[in-house]
């Protein structure tokens, strides 16, 4: 059976975009390959973090993987942290991952950039996530487009250690959707939504109120051009509202802009409020009837099946790299 690998870093809110560009397709791949599903702690460290609000955030993420429909009898679901295999091989790929590589990452760059004190673990963060991969035979990665440039060091990765010391890893493909891979800011719609950028107002959190998406969508920056129709380029605000629509009722970018063309920008974020409101309805009435006992029950077993697996793989790697 394929294996399906991905993770999610416990840090902000989760939002739509994290659903609509990456998460709704575990739920999908769940049922024809063999899944896991991280909550990557580790990954939240490289930017500071409060203690207390971190080990909330890390159940609140466990909580919403089984909201959205994982289903732990199908799926490893677990945090990065319980499987020490991970942090041990992000060492030992730091170790054959060039300083060029990781200066080239974008996210770091990103991230990096304006901060004053900024941390090692920023910058070798996609060594731990090529690690986080690679540890469980992954063949499917599905991310949203944001991570396509970790997936291809991954990749680099994995095929430079089997031409080094033979064949040990197998090199992942990622899935990146062809629409809702990238959700814009409802504020600043030249940005990718964000559950860490300050203004709240550009996302839409899965666990909004309707009055909140209410507000939200409905002040979303647009433009002045009154007229309906699909350019990202030109018209950044208004297509991410098209592509918000599109992938959560399952029709053409073209189709639901052709829909709207006539009737205007108010008509369609109106409409966007309903759909938006429905998607997230089913997701919190399941939420909120999670209790904490069984997301710590899944989370230690899913460690314990995870363990299994990450640690035959790690002494796979130490024996060839000349440790055992
Ligand atoms: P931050 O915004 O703080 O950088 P993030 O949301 O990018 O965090 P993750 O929690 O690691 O970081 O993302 C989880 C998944 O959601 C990843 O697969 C990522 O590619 C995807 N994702 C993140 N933002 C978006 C977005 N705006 N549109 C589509 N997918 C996204
Ligand atoms: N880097 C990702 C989160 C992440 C991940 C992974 C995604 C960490 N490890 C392994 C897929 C597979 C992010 O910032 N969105």
């Amino acid at each position: 059976m394929t294996r399906v690998f991905s993770g999610v870093q416990p840090t902000g809110d989760i939002h739509i975009g994290n659903y609509l560009g990456a998460m709704k397709r575990f739920v999908e791949l769940q049922d024809e390959h063999e899944c896991f599903f991280c909550v990557v702690d580790l990954h939240a460290l490289t930017v500071p973090q409060n203690p207390d609000i971190l080990r909330n955030k890390i159940l609140q993420l466990a909580r919403i993987y089984l909201a959205i429909g994982l289903d732990p009898a199908k799926t490893t679901l677990f945090a990065q942290s319980h499987v020490p295999a991970h942090s041990e091989l992000a060492w030992l790929l730091q170790c054959i991952t060039y300083f060029g590589e990781l200066s080239r990452m974008t996210q770091f760059k990103d991230k990096s950039s304006g901060k004053e004190n900024v941390s090692v673990g920023l910058f070798t963060y996609p060594a731990l996530m090529a690690a986080d991969i690679l540890l469980y035979d992954t063949d499917y990665v599905p991310v949203g487009a944001d991570q396509k440039q970790h997936l291809e060091l991954t990749r680099d990765i994995a095929q430079r250690f089997n031409n080094r010391f033979g064949e040990t890893f197998v090199v992942p493909e990622p899935l990146i959707s062809d629409v809702g891979a990238k959700i814009m800011s409802l504020t600043d719609p030249e940005k990718k939504m964000s559950k860490s950028a300050e203004d709240e107002m550009g996302r839409i959190s899965l666990l909004d109120t309707p009055d909140m998406v209410k507000k939200k969508i409905m002040r979303a920056v647009t433009d002045s051009e009154n007229c309906v129709y699909y350019d990202p380029d030109k018209k950044p605000g208004l297509s991410n509202l098209i592509t918000l629509m599109s992938v959560q009722t399952n029709r053409s970018v073209e189709d639901i802009a052709a829909e709207y063309d006539g009737k205007g920008y108010g008509q369609l974020k109106k409409d966007l409020v309903e759909v938006t409101v429905n998607t997230l309805k089913g997701i919190q009435d399941k939420y909120n009837s999670i209790s904490e006992d069984e997301i710590r029950k899944v989370l230690s077993e899913g460690a314990d099946k995870a363990r299994v697996i990450a640690e035959k793989t790690l002494q796979k790697v130490q024996q060839k790299m000349g440790l055992r």
